[in-house]
């Protein structure tokens, strides 16, 4: 007999069904137990009589169910299913769950449930948030690939860092000291120049960064795209702008129910508003008496500056525009419109940055020439610069990290709880 999922139990209209899971909870009466069963997709109520094997039934074995639906009004779903034969398939082994998972609220410190993830994680609410994790993956790829962007895969041990600063990890790749990848920027650069024109990654990035706080991973998902043939960086602005109205559209279609279960409603999106960093700065003086650092805002100057965009353009995200040469990378476009700044942005949502990208220097003696202005030797980078002799485009791109977006539309307070398995400061396993 197939099985059928939970979920498709009221849909498939069959009388008998073999059904697979765990078991959730278990009431007991004299006679018999309902026994709450969930798979993957949900949940269903069972009505188990075979009182020798409900002596043995433990919260949480792995079980296989044969048995017949029937209509319940009280039943949760409206419907149950009295058992006919229930079949452990993987028993159970513990004397107490290190948490309950059956209650309304999780009772177990967040980490706590990082530590029994497998546990924690067969909470439907908790599960939740990957299953919106795996469709803003499926509208990121859908999306570009609509738009003629090509996959790639790059490799995440290198042998030069590309986003600057220290915050590397190193790796002994046989004889040699190498490094984590911070980012694919310049392969991604690279394969617009190699033909593909216009490509994205979805990837590991890893940052040595001792930040331990709500919103630091120290390896992400980076969702990364880069583009040929770009006027300025408003045509990327506008690609992430088409990004996120689809990324929207397609959530409302695909996670109704976890949506829902975090009563979140999306918001249509229009145009998201652009405002220059030195603005912002302005403004977040003048507002709320807030200095900034030279060339950037800092976390609560993003908080507070969200909070400004919103009630001014009832916007959850903006772009703040134009960043200082001395605050980007290398390879970032200066701006000869606007003295010392750069064709680049940093996208704002609900008070956190979620992207960062930008033009690209594309011309091969501007590209050398900066290098040596940031104090950077080209030689490094041979593999790289290399590319650029051979008529590179003008081109850009930008990054979004997966788990930051999944935190920010699902309002999470911690970044870890839109991480299957996080790598943090402190945590390594499981
Ligand atoms: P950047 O370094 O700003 O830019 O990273 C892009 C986006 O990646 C996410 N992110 C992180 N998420 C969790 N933990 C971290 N430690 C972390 N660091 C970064 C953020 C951030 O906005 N090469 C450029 C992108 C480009 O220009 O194309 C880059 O990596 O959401």
């Amino acid at each position: 007999m197939k099985r059928t999922f939970i979920s498709d139990i009221k849909e498939a209209g069959i009388e008998e069904v073999l059904l697979k899971g765990w078991v959730h909870k278990i009431r007991s009466f004299k006679d018999f137990a309902f026994v709450l069963l969930r798979d993957k997709s949900g949940v269903v109520q069972l009505v188990v009589t075979d009182c020798e094997k409900l002596k043995t039934l433990k919260q949480e074995a792995a079980v296989e169910v044969l048995g017949e639906v029937v209509e319940n009004d009280k039943a949760p779903g409206g419907i149950e299913v009295n058992v006919r034969k229930l079949t452990v398939v993987g028993k159970t082994h513990y004397e107490l769950m290190p948490f309950s998972i059956n209650g309304k609220e999780i009772e177990a410190s967040l980490e706590k449930q990082l530590d029994y993830r497998t546990i924690s994680l067969r909470r439907p609410d908790k599960r939740a948030v990957f299953k919106i994790q795996e469709e803003i993956v499926e509208a990121f790829r859908n999306y570009l690939r609509e738009k003629n962007f090509s996959e790639i895969h790059t490799p995440k041990i290198i042998a030069s860092e590309t986003e600057g600063g220290s915050e590397v990890f190193t790796v002994n790749y046989f004889e040699r000291r190498t490094f984590l990848a911070q980012s694919p920027q310049f392969y991604k650069q690279m394969m617009v120049g190699a033909g593909f024109e216009r490509v994205f990654e979805i990837g590991h990035a890893y940052r040595a960064e001792l930040h331990n706080t709500w919103r630091h991973l120290n390896e992400y998902v980076s969702l990364d795209v880069e583009m040929g043939f770009i006027k300025d960086e408003n045509d990327l602005m506008d690609l992430e702008e088409g990004f996120i109205k689809h990324l929207f559209s397609h959530l409302k279609k695909t996670c109704k129910k976890e949506l829902d279960r975090y009563k979140i409603t999306l918001p249509d999106i229009d145009k998201i508003p652009r405002i220059t960093l030195s603005d912002a700065q302005e403004i977040l003086l003048k507002e709320f008496d807030k200095k900034s650092p030279v060339g950037n805002i800092d976390a609560q100057g993003e908080i507070l500056f969200s909070k400004y965009i919103k009630e001014k353009y009832d916007s959850d995200f903006v772009f703040l525009t134009k960043y200082p040469s001395s605050k980007r990378p290398v390879y970032t476009m200066p701006d000869d419109t606007f003295e010392g700044m750069t064709k680049s942005f940093d996208l704002i949502y609900k008070g956190l940055e979620i992207t960062t990208g930008g033009q690209r220097i594309h011309d091969y003696k501007e590209l050398k020439e900066n290098m040596i202005k940031f104090g950077c030797s080209p030689e490094d980078f041979d593999f790289y610069v290399e590319s650029f002799k051979y008529g590179m485009p003008p081109h850009g791109g930008f990054a979004i990290g997966l788990e930051r977006i999944t935190m920010k539309i699902l309002d999470l307070d911690n970044i870890r709880l839109a991480t299957l398995l996080p790598r943090d400061v402190n945590r390594i396993t499981p």
